[in-house]
């Protein structure tokens, strides 16, 4: 199957130009001025589809490098499956993620990650890979660590949070970070001091404060920005990479700044939810059907911030500056009823998570219109970074020779409306982005050259996705 994507504007991190894309097979096989033949050669009388992308955006097809399909968590489990959650994504342009396999407490890292392995193959609509959580940090756990490094799982997740379900001790921490350092792997840190939280929502809860807005407040930015500061310290201790998780803070942001000045290898992340909405979005939601447990909505860890004291604001310019170097999604949807309902009484009771796998893609070109990033930062932050950052590099993250067939087609001039019975494909029932408008529109999304969204038509199939072998980080030498 060959398809020639012909006049639009590739959008590279590295640039933008006018320029045909042929795909052959699974991969691109070449980028080309706009009408060239090869050798003579006519390709597009040559080719199976030609698709005219004619004032157009052609990007490499986004990567979300942290995603939670089907986790168990908060008792019960998030409500997308590998199937549902990967259609959702490519519906919005976003052609892999990587996923977590999750060890709890006393369980076989190994037996955890052949589980995920299998509840993935045969489900997925775009390619994924995996990273591996580890709670406690078992000798067997850091044997487990060279091993999955050998199976393309080159990145090792740890919470400061959740004590009795994920949390590690400091002590666990830097053996993890010990075994990392020596075997190239990047550690990821869930980066928010636990104790702290604990007893502040044990005290809420006392006084009778029990709604969702109380979340945030018992999830304050000092619990945040001391556990990135103490992560950071234990990761120099050690000399592992460090990439921190979902960093809602701009104070946490500034000990990530600090560090990397002085030369140390520390990554940051931060996700839609902390660029658009904040703790006053929260506080102030109101519904018929829920009243104020209509903030449960957007109970996640890390919080949204307080956009009066400035951390949306911040996060934009720390994605300018490249104090923030990507963004994921943390997608871990649960529904309303049946599941978030769980917290009613209890804020603590409600699963923490938001999903959005399916809107990051639009929900960062709205920040190009905006004016916050530029086009090819847009493409850096969503695509090129995360592969570079999880050893994909080359693969995917880029439109050139020899890289999968990832590719999405995006129109500057269409528009997309978020919301559910409108674009939502994710199975939860509702939108943490309800009534968000979008100027510019996911026209065509191929999948290692396969056609999955077209003209607003699913065409994939369960299974088309494909496990990704990942390498080393290549921002590590
Ligand atoms: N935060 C969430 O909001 N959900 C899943 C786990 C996490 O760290
Ligand atoms: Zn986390
Ligand atoms: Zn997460």
């Amino acid at each position: 199957m060959k398809t020639l994507i012909k006049n639009g504007t590739v959008v590279n991190s590295t640039g933008t130009a006018t320029a045909d894309v042929l795909i052959d097979g699974d991969t691109i096989a070449a980028v080309l001025a706009p009408g060239s033949t090869l050798l003579g050669f006519d390709i597009e009388r040559n080719v199976d589809t030609v698709i005219d992308a004619a004032g157009k955006y052609v990007i490499p097809g986004g990567i979300d490098a942290h995603t939670h399909m089907q986790m168990p968590f908060g008792g019960t489990e998030a409500s997308d499956t590998f199937e549902t959650g990967t259609r959702a994504a490519a519906w919005g342009g976003t052609t892999s993620i990587v996923d977590f396999v999750v060890q709890y407490a006393g369980e076989n890292v190994l037996d955890q990650y052949a589980a995920w392995q299998d509840k993935a193959r045969g489900e997925c609509a775009i390619d994924y890979g995996f990273h591996q959580i580890l709670s406690d940090v078992q000798d067997s756990s850091l044997v487990a660590m060279d091993e999955l490094v050998k199976e393309g799982v080159s990145s090792f997740k740890l919470f400061m949070a959740y004590k009795g379900v994920f949390l590690s001790d400091d002590g666990q921490i830097v053996k993890a970070m010990q075994k990392a350092s020596s075997n190239g792997s990047m550690i990821m840190m869930h980066a928010e001091n636990g104790s702290v939280i604990d007893l502040l929502v044990q005290q809420a809860i006392a006084a009778g404060n029990t709604s969702p807005y109380n979340h945030g407040l018992t999830r304050p930015w000092q619990a945040e920005e001391e556990a990135t500061h103490r992560a950071i310290m234990l990761a120099n201790l050690t000399g592992a990479p460090l990439y921190v998780v979902h960093v809602s803070a701009k104070q946490a942001v500034e000990q990530i700044a600090v560090a990397r000045d002085r030369g140390q290898n520390v990554f940051g992340e931060t996700c839609p939810q902390y660029l658009y909405l904040s703790l006053e979005d929260q506080l102030g939601a109101q519904s018929d059907e829920w009243g104020s447990f209509e903030g449960a909505k957007w109970v996640c860890s890390t919080p949204l911030r307080s956009k009066a004291e400035g951390h949306q604001h911040h996060m934009w310019q720390s994605l300018r500056t490249n104090d923030i170097q990507m963004v994921s999604t943390d997608h871990c949807p649960f529904c309303m009823k049946g599941q978030k309902d769980m917290g009613l009484t209890d804020f603590s009771k409600i699963p923490n998570g938001i999903g959005s796998v399916e809107h990051r893609m639009d929900l960062l070109y709205q920040g190009v219109v905006d004016k916050q990033i530029s086009l090819e930062r847009w493409v850096e932050v969503t695509s090129t970074t995360p592969a570079r950052m999880f050893g994909m590099y080359g693969q995917k993250g880029v439109i050139q020779p020899g890289a999968d067939g990832d590719v999405v087609i995006y129109d500057p001039n269409g528009h997309t409306s978020i919301g559910v019975g409108k674009t939502h494909h994710m199975n939860m029932d509702y939108s943490a982005y309800e009534g968000f408008e979008i100027d510019g529109h996911v026209d065509t999304v191929l999948s290692r050259g396969k056609v999955v969204i077209d003209d607003n038509q699913y065409l994939g199939a369960k299974g088309d996705g494909k496990y990704i072998k990942r390498g080393l980080s290549q921002y590590l030498i």
